[in-house]
């Protein structure tokens, strides 16, 4: 059974200025080249017939010297993996340093490579045949066949739009996307399936969740294939909601034992809730406190003001009958008849959801 890697949007020589200290930027760059590396040992060592580049493996069409030269080191380094490397959106001009023997590239109309019964075409997206590549496509049912794009689905064609529905009955068995950085599959047609494998590594707070690659075996029923996570570092997206904290320091204490820690990876946490204290400094005296259990921390804070407990507790309404039975009962800690009196008046307002 012939086997692959799909990989794409390893994004070599990316800059991290908005989200890095400057310390970490060449850390993290050095990261990406090694995720790539790491790629290409996985594939020799699976007996992997090709790695599959399904574009932007470089973050600019003009990448730096190292970054390039790793790359094409990479594929250098493992003569009997094929690279079959399609253009992206941000490397749409990149061009090749040297011819290697086991560097394939593609262009802006169908290219095809066979290994043994299986095809892989690939085509690079651009506005002349961002119409056209769909008639143009032509593949034999008896193969196994696997395409390589670039790009957004979407319901309408268009520069970097791949249109799913025109792409079936295509005799496509697996459709290898890149663009998309998480990985995300499904059925494509009653034969084939569609997958993104994601991004290598995540490049920014906006890119949470586990990334990798696809490991992709050729089987006689069709594609069989497993998303593996790889990366170096995991954007960790939590939420926290401080509703009920009756004090700032209890806040920020509740916020930090919400957050198990994981020192190689990176925290994105939203505040969250109504709070009754002055939350002006809240993220930052929060962030100060996780920073030493993660690589990098990032905390948002949208918490709200909440109402005057004392105020509604006077009200002659069902919150405050609310407010007021909770506030006599003698079994709870002032602590937990906040968190109460604070999700009851959500559910109240018909907002249980938010609990
Ligand atoms: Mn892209």
């Amino acid at each position: 059974m012939i086997k692959f890697i799909h990989c794409a949007d390893m994004h070599l020589g990316s800059a991290f200025t908005s989200h890095l200290p400057s310390q970490k930027r060449e850390e993290r760059r050095r990261e990406l080249r090694a995720a790539f590396g790491a790629v290409a040992s996985a594939a020799s060592a699976g007996g992997c017939a090709a790695v599959l580049v399904c574009g932007d493996a470089f973050d600019t069409s003009r990448p730096l010297k190292k970054d390039k030269e790793y790359f094409y080191g990479v594929v250098k380094a493992h003569p009997g993996v094929q690279f079959l490397y399609l253009r992206g959106n941000h490397d749409t001009e990149e061009s090749y340093t040297e011819e290697l023997e086991n560097l394939k590239t593609f262009s802006r109309e169908w290219t095809y490579y066979s290994f043994g019964n299986v095809v892989v075409a690939g085509i690079e997206l651009c506005e002349e045949n961002c119409r056209s590549l769909y008639s143009t496509l032509s593949l034999d049912s008896s193969k196994f066949n696997i395409v390589m794009l670039h790009g957004q689905t979407a319901e309408s064609e268009g520069a970097g739009n791949i249109v799913l529905s025109r792409l079936r009955g295509k005799n496509i068995d697996y459709l290898a996307l890149g663009h998309v950085h998480s990985f995300a599959s499904g059925r494509l047609d009653g034969r084939g399936v569609y997958a993104y494998c994601g991004c290598l590594e995540p490049r920014g707070f906006d890119e949470p969740g586990q990334k990798g690659y696809i490991s992709l075996a050729c089987a006689p029923g069709g594609a069989e294939y497993t998303f593996v996570p790889s990366a170096a570092r995991t954007v960790l997206d939590y939420s926290c909601d401080l509703s009920g904290c009756p004090d700032w320091a209890s806040a920020v204490r509740f916020a930090s034992s919400a957050c198990p820690r994981s020192p190689k990876d990176m925290l994105r946490l939203t505040l969250t809730g109504e709070v009754t204290f002055d939350s002006s400094e809240l993220a930052c005296d929060v962030q100060k406190e996780l920073e030493a259990g993660y690589y990098l921390v990032s905390v948002r804070d949208n918490t709200c003001a909440a109402e005057d407990i004392s105020s509604i507790g006077s009200e002659n309404s069902l919150r405050g009958a609310f407010v007021r039975a909770v506030t006599a009962a003698g079994e709870y800690s002032a602590e937990e008849k906040s968190r109460i009196i604070s999700a009851g008046l959500k559910a109240l307002a018909g907002r249980g959801n938010q609990l």
